[in-house]
């Protein structure tokens, strides 16, 4: 009886290092709990622009973002997913033309919004001088509170070949409309619009982005080189 206790704890240990597995988008949380890399919940004004926990998985596919969120009984309501690559040089502006903007050593070369009212979303490529925008190619799902995108390597330039590679995001709320910035964001808390303490609604200069969760993919060895091994580490 008493021996099997070790073998529990090593089963736990493997998981929380970033056991490789599928996510079903279709609004319910069935990410693990060692998914969770962002408790970001309750720290806006009001609940309807609030990001709550963010989750990333991965698998031979793609990656896999949920977070908690719903805008309830308001419209207008908007969210934005900026994705990129260590190498990848890319825009500096909003494809839809909020006041957000990026800065530093690294540009997002993609860039997913979804307009809530509508489920209209689109995937914005930079294409070297603006965005390239289409219209409704993403597995997204937004209808429920807990909200989950795939992100196939594919589409967002990930080598499934390499041994190493990192993959940098960043996921905030705003609203329809050319002065709204960032009102909730997940991994720059402090440019926030919304806090607790209050809501700056409008602004009108961007809110300057430069920093991003980093999620970390190793593999695949040369006997599975089409897939990514099973190690997975996130860090601020
Ligand atoms: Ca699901
Ligand atoms: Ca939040
Ligand atoms: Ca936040």
């Amino acid at each position: 009886m008493f021996a099997k206790a070790p073998m529990l704890i090593l089963a736990i240990t493997v998981l929380c290092v970033g056991w490789a597995h599928a996510v079903v988008i279709d609004g319910v949380n069935d990410f693990a709990p060692a998914d969770l890399i962002d408790p970001d919940g309750g720290d806006t004004e009001f609940a309807p622009i609030d990001i709550g926990d963010v989750y990333v998985a991965h698998d031979s596919d793609g990656i896999y973002i949920g977070y908690g969120h719903d805008q309830d009984g308001w419209t207008g309501v908007q969210v934005g997913i900026a994705v990129m690559l260590p190498t990848m040089a890319g825009g500096t502006t909003d494809p839809w033309g909020h006041q957000i903007g990026f800065q530093g050593a690294c540009f997002p070369l993609y860039i997913a919004y979804k307009n809530i009212d509508s489920d209209w979303d689109e995937w914005c490529e930079w294409n070297g001088a603006g965005w390239t925008q289409t219209p409704n190619i993403l597995d997204w799902i937004v209808s429920t509170e807990f909200d989950e995108i795939a992100l196939p390597y594919d589409l967002i330039g990930v080598d499934c070949t390499a041994s190493f590679t990192q993959v940098f995001f960043e996921i905030w709320v705003t609203q329809e409309g050319g002065t709204k910035g960032p009102l909730d964001l997940s991994y720059n808390d402090d440019l926030q619009l919304s806090t607790t303490a209050g809501t700056t609604w409008d602004v009108d200069a961007p809110v300057m982005i430069s920093c991003y969760h980093c999620i970390e993919l190793y593999g695949p060895s040369a006997t599975e080189n089409s897939t990514w091994g099973s190690i997975k580490n996130l860090y601020k």
